[in-house]
């Protein structure tokens, strides 16, 4: 079976992709060990981390709404998230317009105890998360592009750290997560599109359209896996990452959120009550410069 990606469509272990995401559950009483995994990787897959009770909870909510807004399958059970056969809207990984499908149980999931407790110890000291969840209902041939989050909030310190928490059961042909593994360590990358800003520098975020290229030419793979309610992945500020094709008949719903150590300094885009997000890369009198002009200027 293909799963694709972007414009590509790989063979699962392959040397392109792979579905066996390690999961570091092994060394999760382990904090050296924890940080040395995160370290090598670039991300941390946890399974079974959050009370699944809970995080069903939180879907629960989410797709009532959205079939209030007519967006599900009507003739399908809620909890499947099957998308309307006759869509109205786009189809999206975009965070933005998803403000009142925000419910107290998905902050109860995403803020609890359990995972502020494993960046504690991942960061060594108190810790703090942005107020702004990165909510996304990915409709069936949704994706989200290539791109490290350095780019979007790294007017901070650059010890902060993204948690991607799977709303539910998602499979490989859902659209999950992809992590390209160890791309965190590519200095060339980092050095150049990884000082790069979407609001400063108007770019489009995105560091190539082409999967292929990154295994290709830059030596990295592919890794996602079948993810189950319950999970979380946290992934390095300097990762490249995005997601796979959503090939499936339904909403893939996850939520992104960061936390980084209380005495560093915060990105003023998310810091506070009500943060003030992007400013330029939001606004739609920006024109974006594309992504083959910034790689050229970036020499890379
Ligand atoms: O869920 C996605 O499609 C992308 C997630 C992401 O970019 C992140 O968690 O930083
Ligand atoms: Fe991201």
């Amino acid at each position: 079976m293909k799963y694709q990606f972007g414009r590509c469509e790989f063979e699962a272990e392959s040397k392109y992709l792979t579905l066996r995401m390690r999961a570091s559950n092994d060394v999760l009483d382990d904090t050296h060990a924890l940080r040395e995994r995160l370290d090598a990787d670039g991300f941390l897959l946890l399974r079974d981390l959050h009370d699944r009770d809970e995080v069903l909870e939180a879907r629960r909510e989410i797709l009532t709404v959205m079939a209030e807004e007519g967006r599900l399958d009507p003739d399908a059970s809620l909890m499947d998230g099957v998308a309307h056969p006759d869509p109205k809207e786009v189809a999206t990984s975009s965070v933005r317009g998803r403000e009142h499908l925000k419910t107290d149980s998905l902050k109860r999931v995403v803020y609890g105890r359990r995972i502020r407790t494993v960046f504690e110890r991942l960061l060594g000291g108190d810790v703090m998360s942005y107020n702004f969840q990165w909510l996304r209902t990915a409709a069936p041939g949704a994706a989200s592009p290539i791109h490290a989050d350095v780019v979007y909030m790294g007017r901070g310190t650059h010890g902060l750290l993204t948690c991607w928490t799977p709303l539910g059961d998602i499979t490989p042909d859902m659209g999950p997560l992809v992590v390209c593994q160890s791309s965190h360590k590519w200095r060339n990358v980092i050095e150049t599109y990884g000082r790069s800003d979407v609001d400063r520098d108007r770019t489009q975020g995105v560091f190539t359209n082409n999967p292929a290229e990154l295994v290709d030419t830059f030596g990295g793979r592919w890794v996602t896996t079948a993810f189950a309610t319950g999970d979380v992945v946290i992934v390095n500020l300097f990762n490249l990452h995005g997601s796979l094709t959503n090939c499936s008949n339904r909403y893939r719903i996850s939520c992104d959120t960061r936390y980084q150590r209380t005495d560093e300094p915060v990105d003023d885009r998310w810091s506070g009550t009500h943060p003030k997000a992007h400013d330029a890369f939001w606004s739609p009198e920006t024109k974006l410069e594309s992504v083959e002009t910034s790689r050229a200027r970036w020499g890379i």
